[in-house]
């Protein structure tokens, strides 16, 4: 396994709040999978992939998990949840670290609320994804590798 570490690029997921519900409720608009039950598909799809996975719902967490992966890890795919809308915090935590970021939404937010047209993440990120569902998150996976 050590030989291998050197060949395997790493990718960090960040999940921001109440996605740690996925598949529980709201299906009509988030699906019906677990986050977790998606993860691992996606894991077995990718073994050339170093995945790391961290979901919270406290926007400091994010903040912290972002500054220690964002100076050592090839990528960074963040649905930011809620916090997408309101926090600047997040966004500025985007900017100062090195590890290009992919923004993704599992919903259109452009088809919904007008509240949620607003990111404070989009403008730091590389690029946004949206709309596809958790699908997302492969799409981003696959723009790093
Ligand atoms: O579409 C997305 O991925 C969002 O980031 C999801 C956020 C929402 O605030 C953003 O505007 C768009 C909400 C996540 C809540 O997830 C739930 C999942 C299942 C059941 C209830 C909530």
């Amino acid at each position: 396994m050590a030989a291998n570490k050197y060949l395997l690029m790493r990718i960090a997921i960040l999940n921001g709040p109440n996605l740690n519900l996925l598949g529980t409720r709201e299906p009509e608009v988030y699906g019906n999978q677990t986050f977790d039950q998606y993860f691992a598909g996606l894991k077995e799809k990718y073994p050339a992939v170093a995945f790391t996975y961290f979901q919270s719902n406290v926007e400091g967490e994010l903040i912290n998990e972002l500054q220690r992966v964002g100076f050592s890890y090839d990528g960074i795919i963040i649905n930011p949840g809620g916090y997408t809308h309101t926090s600047v915090a997040i966004g500025d935590a985007i900017a100062a670290i090195k590890t290009p970021v992919v923004e993704v939404h599992i919903s259109n937010v452009h088809a919904r609320e007008e509240f949620r047209k607003i990111s404070h993440v989009s403008a730091r990120a590389k690029g946004t994804i949206m709309g596809l569902g958790l699908k997302g998150y492969e799409l981003a996976v696959n723009f790093f590798l």
